[in-house]
């Protein structure tokens, strides 16, 4: 799945969502996460990835700087309470100008 958002300083929200019953999935701790520009080529190039206080149970918000415009990959790791293992994302960004 790739989203479209803008280059420069933004936000950008995750829901995560228990594929068995569709119901959101709150207090997951995410404690991996990268943002590089992977999807063109450039996995050195990276930026800052900030985590922000949740607005409502189950979305995870971070605070982003996309430096160039283009295909971004964020990765995320989680625990989620009650299951053991980590949960592993990945989801593509494209910063338009
Ligand atoms: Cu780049």
């Amino acid at each position: 799945m790739e989203q479209e958002t803008r280059t420069g300083e933004g936000i950008v929200a995750v829901r995560l969502i228990r594929k068995t019953d569709g119901s959101l999935v709150p207090d997951a701790v995410i404690f991996a996460t990268r943002l590089d520009m992977q999807p063109d080529g450039m996995e050195g190039m990276k930026t800052s990835i900030e985590p922000l206080p949740s607005t409502e149970p189950g979305l995870y918000r971070f605070k982003v700087n996309l430096t160039m415009e283009g295909g971004w990959r964020l990765s995320l790791a989680a625990k989620i309470q009650g299951e053991t293992g980590t949960l592993e994302s990945r989801l593509t960004l494209k910063a338009l100008p």
